[in-house]
């Protein structure tokens, strides 16, 4: 498309490659296996696919730590192949963007590698170490994510250095400016090969405070989003006032957009987890028009499904973030899929699938859907012995880590391995996800996957709901209801997320001009009153 913002309400669609489709026989899924699988990923309506790290990579995070950031690994093909994936995916109408994890290397980035050699070698600074306290300990309290101290012992230098996720991830130094220029060069690679965006990955760790402080206690809250095992992981019990999250990023956030503005038609969407502080960070980070396009915030990736949890989240992004733009998603490869985390029990996991898109593709924002999620798979329960994710291995039973989320798509239900490979994939398929794939609900009008097809198309049929204003109507606490307009286009939706039915009397006098067939959603206006079954809604014209 010619429209430079085309990203502003967009769908995007993200693909876990080592999940998604395996064509060499290894059990992983790889880019000849994304090509193969383009026209579905089109059939769906999206607007562009967020393609999960395929870098050179040792796979210790799953490929979160890169090893070579202009290669493709081989596990998952060639440049060559990269090189079709986007040209396919272009003349099918598809944007491409791409996971950039910059803020930390592989520990066997050649980058790494030099710089641990010696304290006076010429990367001698780009990556973050200090030297011990005099008793040897670590410079200071800071903590991975992932579980204890941030700071790993080097024998070689016989310093610290940091990292904020992996022992393996060592943390690259942001304030020296030769690292910027070189990541920059990297992402200029990616711009040359065509990918329509990126995808930053913690986009708010790449600066730390220079003076190594301390960081002080805290007493986690509701608002503390994002980390999965409060009870087990210390990393919740501090805030994070010096480890990420430091002022001179926005100055390089600007380096990084005037890049991107030298070519057309481009955008970025950063990975913001800050905890309570995520939207003064994301309003620093998307005001103005000088940094990124977009934010992703972890606000609707936790347990609630509720109308005054979504209504609070819309809300407070519009209140603190005026000029920015949020990308909104309920799933991602980092957290247990939606459908497990809002549904009651089973029984209900189909009904809750649906009403989640409808109420995802009726929002301000673009939007992030996660592989899978179009055919209402729930968290796979796995095996200790089947883990891989180490996050998980670390905290197990009390935290069973990422690998729920990221098991194999399901394609064929007769075929072996649900045709996502011929080999023993690298995470089981699990036996209840079988009856989901895909070919099981092409066949019926009534499946999650036929929901998703009919609402994103609709979603797209209409400019309010891309890109118009969104405003809130008092109702009850299992009631979310709202308007979209967008100059004379105006939109009423009023969603039920009790499991029963109700009937609604608005308090504004909104008089209705028509009932739009939003797919899948039933609710009637009868004498004044909406009618809504559970777990449904209602979209009117006024
Ligand atoms: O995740 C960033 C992040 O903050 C995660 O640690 C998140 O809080 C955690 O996974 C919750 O379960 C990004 C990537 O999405 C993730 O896959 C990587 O492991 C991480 O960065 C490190 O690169």
């Amino acid at each position: 498309s010619k429209n430079p913002d085309w990203w502003r309400g967009a769908v995007i669609y993200q693909v876990y490659p080592r999940s998604f489709q395996d064509t060499s026989g290894d059990g992983i899924g790889d880019i000849k296996g994304i090509i193969e699988r383009l026209p579905y990923i089109a059939s769906l309506g999206v607007d562009a696919i967020w393609l999960s790290p395929f870098f050179t990579s040792p796979q210790a995070d799953m490929g979160y730590d890169v090893s070579d950031y202009c290669d493709v690994d081989p596990m998952f093909g060639t440049l060559a192949d990269f090189d079709v994936m986007m040209e396919r995916a272009h003349a099918l109408g598809l944007k491409v963007i791409i996971d950039q994890v910059i803020s930390h290397t592989s520990d066997q980035h050649p980058w790494f590698k030099e710089s641990r050699t010696s304290r006076d070698n010429p990367k001698a600074d780009w990556f973050v170490w200090a030297a011990a306290k005099p008793d040897g300990t670590a410079p200071n309290n800071w903590l991975s994510v992932f579980g204890g101290p941030a700071w790993e012992w080097d024998g070689v230098r016989k310093q610290y250095y940091m990292h904020n996720f992996l022992t393996s991830q060592p943390d690259l130094n942001f304030h020296n400016r030769d690292v910027q220029d070189a990541v920059l060069d990297s992402v200029r690679f990616w711009l040359d090969r065509g990918v329509d965006g990126f995808r930053l990955d913690t986009v708010n760790y790449y600066f730390h405070d220079e003076e190594l402080r301390d960081n002080p206690p805290h007493v986690p809250d509701s608002e503390d989003a994002g980390l999965d095992a409060p009870d087990v992981n210390p990393y919740g019990m501090q805030s994070h006032l010096y480890d990420k999250t430091q002022p001179e990023n926005v100055e390089f956030l600007k380096r990084f957009r005037a890049l991107m503005d030298e070519y057309p038609d481009r955008t970025t969407v950063g990975e913001v987890g800050d905890g309570a502080r995520s939207l003064k960070t994301v309003a620093s980070y998307t005001s103005g028009g000088d940094k990124l396009h977009m934010c992703y915030t972890f606000d609707l990736l936790g347990p609630d499904f509720t109308p005054n949890h979504i209504r609070h989240c819309v809300q407070s992004f519009h209140r603190h973030v005026a000029d920015g733009w949020v990308c909104w998603a309920f799933s991602n490869h980092d957290v247990h899929r939606h459908v497990s985390r809002f549904a009651h029990n089973a029984a209900e996991q189909a009904a809750v699938a649906k009403i989640a898109i409808s109420v995802l593709a009726s929002l301000r924002g673009s939007i992030c859907l996660y592989q899978g999620e179009e055919l209402g798979l729930p968290e796979a329960d796995l095996a200790f012995e089947d883990l891989r994710d180490p996050y998980g291995i670390r905290f197990w039973p009390a935290f069973k880590g990422r690998d729920g989320c990221r098991t194999p798509m399901v394609w064929e239900a007769d075929a072996p391995q649900a045709g996502f490979s011929t080999a023993k994939p690298w995470l089981p398929v699990p036996g209840e996800h079988v009856p989901l794939s895909v070919d099981v609900q092409e066949a019926d009008p009534q499946s999650v996957l036929a929901h998703y097809r009919a609402v994103l198309a609709f979603r797209k049929a209409y400019p309010a709901l891309l890109s118009g204003d969104m405003d809130f109507l008092e109702t009850n606490e299992d009631v979310l209801a709202f308007t979209r307009t967008l100059g004379e286009e105006r939109f009423l939706f009023v969603f039920n997320l009790r499991r029963g039915p109700q009937e609604i009397r608005l308090p504004q006098k909104l008089a209705i001009r028509d009932t739009v067939p939003m797919p899948g959603l039933e609710g009637r206006l009868v004498d004044g009153e909406i009618h809504i079954g559970p777990l449904n809604g209602f979209c009117a014209r006024f």
